[in-house]
């Protein structure tokens, strides 16, 4: 069997069972457990000047290759391009793209110089696996410096309508660069469906639909393929946490101090994609337009700050905080706090208790590639007497999770009126949405996702050579 090499650009801090790793994190650290292998990205650490150099430490039959980054680097690569342009445009929001030249060309140098520190850990017939959108240029980097091996990419983050991606300046040059992978990978149809509308209107590329289920396609002179690989959490795992939290502390301070009353669970990165600020207002108007609900639910929203060195987080964090102080000065009372506005991380096995403890479960990002917090909520429910899921048609999730009450984040109203028929709904119909979901999350487990990534980069092998202009035109 090949070795496996995981290039992202943060390495998971996988500790053996431990409660940090996320679905994404265990279900690659698996893989690479199994067929022996290495992980590869950047450490964390910013440095202030000198050679950053990779430091390997061996677990058994897997190597985590990690690499600090120089100052100037983490600024325009990380900071700069990936953050400030690429995920804002990823996630539909042109409106807050900055766009810095020498960012772009940080963006590139970088993902040149972190392959050319990956290629002489390499063999003849490892197969790499390249994560998300920071490391876009990454196989044309390898490719460059002579790299033949087998490369897939996987894209975390929607891949973004043509209008919306022309905003980003070197657009060309990025799906010039994704198309020097074997096998790409997005969350969903659509988001295949947009990458693929990219290449035949834009690139003057052709795609087709093989009896294999993957897109061929080619442009740029590159032959290569594409497919939705939809990813997924391990749902009984989840259950098991959950179940083991039920008496534990958390759950029993938060029961103590509600009294009975009903809850509304949140968790997020603090993010403007996640839709946090129409989250707020249309529980407020489920208080405004319902007051037979007001002292009887509280809404939860866990949201630890991310990437608060950027102007565009630090302006949602306040107006967060606006937003959380006058609804709960509206409406709050002596013995009742409407919202609780939580800013820190828990453990996996917190959370999931939580969730378990909770009656909806409320997931209204504006764009996400998946959302696995919609999946952990539904793992984490009593299979008894589950809690109901609201979830916005914008997360990747919603393709697949038809037993949640589907809303859109933009309908204020839409939303409130989703709470109320989530907080009153029916134990049998309850039971109902709860499995059907809880049969999605176990046929398409993390493990099931991998698997079908792998055994697809298996497949279509090296590169292939381009077909001749005939073909190319009948598409
Ligand atoms: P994220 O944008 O980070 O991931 P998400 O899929 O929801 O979004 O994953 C967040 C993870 O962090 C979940 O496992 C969640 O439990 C955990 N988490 C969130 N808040 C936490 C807190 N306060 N304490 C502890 N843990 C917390 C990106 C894409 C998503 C895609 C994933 C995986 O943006 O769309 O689903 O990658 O592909």
């Amino acid at each position: 069997m090949s070795r496996l090499i995981i290039v992202s650009n943060r390495v998971a801090p996988i500790s053996e069972g431990g409660p940090a790793a996320g679905g994404l994190a265990v279900g690659v650290y698996d893989a690479l457990k199994e067929t022996g292998g290495m992980w590869f990205g950047w450490s964390g650490d910013v440095l202030a000047s000198g050679q950053p150099q990779i430091v390997l430490e061996e677990r058994g039959a897997v190597t985590f290759a990690t690499i600090g980054l120089l100052r100037r680097d983490y600024d325009q690569y990380y900071r700069g391009f990936s953050n400030a342009t690429l995920w804002p445009a990823f996630h539909y929001r042109a409106d807050l793209v900055q766009y810095d030249r020498h960012e772009y060309e940080g963006y590139s140098r970088v993902n040149a110089w972190l392959a050319q520190q990956l290629v002489p850990l390499l063999r003849e017939d490892d197969v790499i696996w390249v994560h998300d959108y920071h490391l876009i240029p990454f196989a044309q980097a390898l490719r460059a410096a002579g790299v033949k091996n087998r490369i897939g990419f996987f894209l975390h983050i929607p891949f973004p309508a043509s209008q919306v991606l022309l905003a980003v300046p070197p657009h060309r040059e990025l799906v010039q660069a994704l198309c020097a992978f074997d096998l790409l990978g997005f969350q969903t149809r659509p988001d295949l469906r947009a990458f693929c509308d990219y290449i035949v209107n834009e690139a003057g590329g052709t795609t087709a639909l093989q009896p294999d289920g993957l897109t061929r396609i080619e442009a740029f002179g590159q032959t290569l393929c594409a497919g939705d690989y939809p990813i997924g959490v391990y749902p009984d795992e989840i259950a098991e946490l959950a179940r083991a939290g039920e008496r534990g502390k958390p759950v029993r301070t938060l029961k103590s101090t509600l009294h009975g009353r009903k809850v509304i669970m949140s968790v997020d990165r603090l993010d403007y994609s996640k839709g946090l600020v129409e989250r707020f207002r249309a529980f407020e108007r489920l208080l405004d337009h319902t007051p037979a609900q007001r002292n009887k639910v509280s809404f939860v929203q866990i949201a630890p700050p991310t990437r608060a060195d950027l102007h565009a987080y630090q302006d949602i964090r306040l107006r967060l905080e606006a937003e959380s102080g006058r609804i709960n000065g509206r409406y709050a009372e002596l013995d009742w706090t409407p919202i609780w506005y939580i800013h820190r991380q828990y453990e996996r096995a917190v959370l999931a208790a939580l969730f378990r403890a909770s009656n909806v479960g409320y997931v209204t990002p504006l764009r996400d590639g998946m959302n696995l917090v919609a999946k952990e909520y539904v793992s984490a429910q009593d299979p008894e007497d589950p809690g109901v899921l609201v979830l916005s048609r914008f997360a990747g999730a919603a393709q697949e999770l038809s037993g949640a009450l589907i809303v859109n984040p933009l309908d204020i109203d839409g939303m409130a009126d989703a709470l109320g028929t989530a907080l009153s709904m029916p134990l049998a119909e309850r039971l109902a949405r709860y499995q059907d979901m809880m049969a999605q999350l176990r046929e398409n487990n993390v493990s099931v996702w991998r698997d079908r990534f792998m055994r697809d980069l298996g497949r279509v092998g090296v590169r292939q050579a381009s077909l001749p202009a005939l073909e190319r035109a009948q598409g």
